[in-house]
């Protein structure tokens, strides 16, 4: 298969053919995939993401999957929603350590009419700081979707989880009807799918290719492609659920970047129980982006300058943040003046041989200074 332009990108994936990716020898496939990925990508760039449980567990949905489930016992301290505030805080903290993506996930069936005002405010608030915004709320009505999309929310996260053969032994309360629906709604709305699914639930290899398919035949490619190794969690029903090979999950991140070229494809949950070696044949089959910071939702994920470590050595540089046009630089300064008295502006430029930081903060400290002293010496001659 060619690897240039968008022309090439199909949507009438077979499973005969599907399985044929799969089933080629290792180093075939791998090789397939690198191709492919160069051909649409820098292979040296990861997208970095960072997630927040913004509501966590008491899930009235059964996934067995998920520690977040009301209907398994887990151990998981259930919590409200959190306040906008405290949502901004955590979303600071991960552009702080370099994430360019914020990802709000919500152990909910679907957003409250309730919920929603807070939850528009949240999506508001991260997108004026410059960060791209991602939810998971679950299954969304189109109403739910505009005001969503309106808000500035880039990417909707809701996963098809596996084929649509299999899904009825994972999930029983939600239809796989109804994720494709959501999906469409999010589609519509103008925001940017991400959806994948996860292994190790004891799915068979056509059930792989079949969500690969179901994702690679929708009308457009979801632009994001999480492949998550399931977590464990004890109290699940799938807590001893059989370990998937290495190997096999390798395979699935390369047939992922084979059958949708332009797409980020996310090495997702299951890093901590990735060693490093697996993790740089993930970036090879063609993952590209991964969630960077200490925690998933609810689970551990690698500490965030292990990551970087591990970048740095495979000469891996974290994807830098999209542009941003004048009103979103114009939105986050306001958004900061709307909580600091001072907002400093340090404009500077990618291309630049040196971090000139100090200087500007160190000449902006002088101008202060001279500024205070000019007030006092001001007050001293008004009480004259
Ligand atoms: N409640 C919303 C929903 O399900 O649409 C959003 C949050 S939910 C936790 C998001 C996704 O996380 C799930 O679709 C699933 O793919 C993934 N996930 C949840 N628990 C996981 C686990 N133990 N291991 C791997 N992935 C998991
Ligand atoms: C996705 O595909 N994986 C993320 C995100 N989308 C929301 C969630 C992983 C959750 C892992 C279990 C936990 O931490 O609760
Ligand atoms: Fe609820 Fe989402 Fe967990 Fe399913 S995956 S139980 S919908 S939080």
């Amino acid at each position: 298969m060619s690897a240039s332009t968008s022309a090439n990108l199909r949507h009438d994936w077979s499973l005969a053919e599907v399985k044929a990716l799969f089933q080629q020898p290792f180093n075939d496939l791998l090789f397939q995939a690198q191709t492919v990925h160069r051909g649409h990508f820098n292979a040296n760039r990861v997208q970095v993401s960072t997630l927040l449980s913004i509501k966590t567990g008491a899930c009235p949905e059964d996934c067995k999957y998920c520690p977040q489930s009301g209907h398994y016992n887990t151990g998981l301290e259930k919590e409200k929603l959190l306040e906008v505030q405290k949502v901004l805080e955590e979303a600071a903290r991960a552009k702080a350590i370099g994430s360019t993506r914020f990802c709000m996930g919500a152990a909910w069936k679907h957003p409250s009419a309730k919920d929603m005002p807070y939850v528009l405010e949240m999506v508001k608030g991260v997108k004026a700081m410059g960060l791209e915004t991602c939810m998971t709320l679950g299954k969304l009505d189109q109403e739910q979707t505009t005001a969503l999309a309106q808000a500035g929310l880039d990417y909707y996260n809701h996963n098809l989880d596996t084929s649509p053969e299999f899904y009825g032994n994972i999930i029983t309360t939600r239809t796989y009807a109804d994720r494709l629906e959501t999906l469409s709604y999010v589609r519509d709305a103008g925001m940017k799918i991400c959806s994948g699914g996860i292994l190790g639930m004891g799915e068979s290899l056509d059930d792989r290719a079949n969500l690969l398919i179901q994702l690679a035949n929708l009308p457009e490619h979801p632009e994001s492609v999480p492949i998550n190794m399931l977590v464990k969690v004890a109290g699940t029903p799938l807590e001893n659920a059989e370990d998937v090979d290495p190997f096999d999950f390798i395979r699935m991140l390369a047939v992922a970047r084979i059958l949708m070229p332009q797409s980020h494809v996310r090495l997702s949950a299951g890093r901590e129980a990735m060693n490093e070696q697996m993790q740089a044949l993930a970036f090879f089959a063609g993952a590209n982006s991964i969630f960077y910071g200490e925690k998933l939702l609810t689970t551990a994920n690698p500490q965030a300058d292990k990551d970087m470590q591990l970048f740095a050595r495979l000469g891996i540089q974290p994807e830098a943040r999209e542009e941003h046009s004048d009103e979103v630089h114009q939105a986050a300064i306001e958004q900061a003046l709307s909580v600091h008295d001072l907002v400093v502006v340090n404009a500077g430029s990618s291309a630049g041989s040196e971090d000139y930081t100090a200087v500007v903060l160190a000449e902006l400290a002088a101008a202060l200074r001279a500024e205070v002293g000019q007030l006092r010496r001001l007050r001293r001659r008004a009480a004259i």
